[in-house]
């Protein structure tokens, strides 16, 4: 499976195309609508969030709620379009400078600059349009696509807020159920409530100050079969395909699986799973400290993955830049942006997870239509039983 998004952030529509989805796979746009909508909450988003409600539409390949084994054609339109059809419409324009709202003043943090200097622009509009992280929008439409079909067969995407600044979570051990519920009555996506509070004071602290804050954001998949990914092929590794998915995600800076980074201070001891048998459970680990993942392949237990979510580069207290025009020290100023969008990344970091799951998941029981997929896996699955 593969998808391509297109669309910039104040253009008419954002766009994506997934090949690959197999047939008679049942798709309801209100979970993919629900997908976005929880994309787009989040305690400390900015003024853009009131503008746009944002809603699915299918253009192709579903057809009386199932796929057909096509494309799949969705767009998802920007409100925000109205009040710029002429800045950033594709038809050749008059206007001055102003009217085109053209940017000569890159942002630190952004792509800006460099994106101006790679791509010969001299209006930074034309690089920040699509770096602008409203793309994450068809990611996300795409990811509740990948969850119908991880669904289907039993597999469960969550996520949790684990840090915002310096405030951080407690891990708690709830069921993924409880996980997903607690965490969606929270306006920062955490289970902590003690946390909870003191993250929403520092999100009000950083927004007072004019500054913004960054965070850690944690992805649980249950229910992964053995085996997605391969250990033969530095490209066929899952771990480092998720991981480039993670870090795909704009503003995102690092990533970690299981113990992750924390592995690099403890004893061999403390940091593998050992091995355990039984007739309930075949092979099964007494730990999961590896998040789900060794030699490149899933082991059977949760997919544990951890984002570390750098803070928005649009600071209201301004950073110092440099004119492209005049080559000037400038300050820059800001119209508006988001303090903390670290809840949001959190759903995005999910939906980005679950296409990874559901690609690698297409390749080892890849067929064209579900009752084929069902029929591979389970053949896998009684050859795991019996080994
Ligand atoms: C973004 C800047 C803001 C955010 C936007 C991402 O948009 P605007 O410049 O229009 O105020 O609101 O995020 C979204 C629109 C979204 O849907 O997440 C940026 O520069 O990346």
């Amino acid at each position: 499976m593969r998808y391509l998004t297109a669309g910039e952030t104040h253009g008419p529509q954002l766009t994506a195309i997934i090949e690959g989805m197999p047939s008679n796979l049942k798709v309801a746009l209100d979970n993919i609508n629900f997908q976005l909508a929880r994309r787009q909450k989040g305690y400390g988003r900015g003024l853009r969030m009131q503008i746009e409600k944002d809603t699915a539409q299918l253009k192709g390949g579903v057809r009386h709620g199932q796929t057909t084994g096509a494309p799949i054609a969705l767009v998802v339109e920007n409100n925000d379009w109205k009040h710029w059809t002429k800045i950033m419409g594709s038809e050749p324009v008059d206007e001055d400078n102003e009217g085109r709202r053209r940017v000569h003043r890159p942002r630190p943090g952004h792509a800006d600059l460099n994106g101006g200097l790679k791509y010969n622009q001299k209006d930074l509009r034309n690089i920040l349009e699509r770096s602008s992280a409203r793309e994450t929008t068809a990611r996300v439409a795409v990811g509740a696509l990948a969850r119908e079909l991880l669904a289907e067969f039993g597999i469960k995407v969550a996520g949790q807020v684990l840090r915002i600044g310096d405030v951080e979570a407690k891990r708690s051990d709830l069921s993924l159920d409880e996980l997903i519920r607690m965490t969606e009555e929270s306006p920062v996506r955490v289970a902590d409530k003690e946390a909870e509070a003191k993250m929403i004071a520092a999100i009000d602290a950083a927004k007072e100050d004019g500054d913004t804050l960054g965070g850690i954001v944690e992805v649980i998949v249950e229910g992964v079969p053995v085996g997605l990914g391969s250990h033969v092929q530095w490209d066929r590794k899952l771990d480092g395909r998720i991981a480039q998915a993670v870090l795909s995600i704009q503003a995102f800076k690092g990533v970690e699986f299981g113990i992750g980074f924390e592995a690099a201070s403890l004893r061999g001891s403390k940091v593998h799973d050992e091995i355990r048998y039984n007739e309930e459970k075949g092979f099964h680990r007494a730990s999961n400290r590896a998040g789900g993942l060794e030699g490149g392949m899933t082991t059977g237990e949760p997919v544990v993955v951890r984002g570390v979510m750098k803070p928005i580069s649009t600071l209201y207290k301004a950073l110092q830049s440099v004119d492209i025009d005049t080559k000037e020290t400038f300050t820059a100023q800001v119209e508006r942006s988001d303090t903390c969008a670290v809840p949001a990344a959190g759903v995005i970091m999910e939906n980005v997870v679950a296409w990874e799951i559901a690609q690698a998941f297409m390749e080892k029981f890849g067929g064209d239509s579900i009752e084929e997929i069902r029929a591979n896996l389970a053949n896998y699955q009684a050859q795991v039983e019996s080994y």
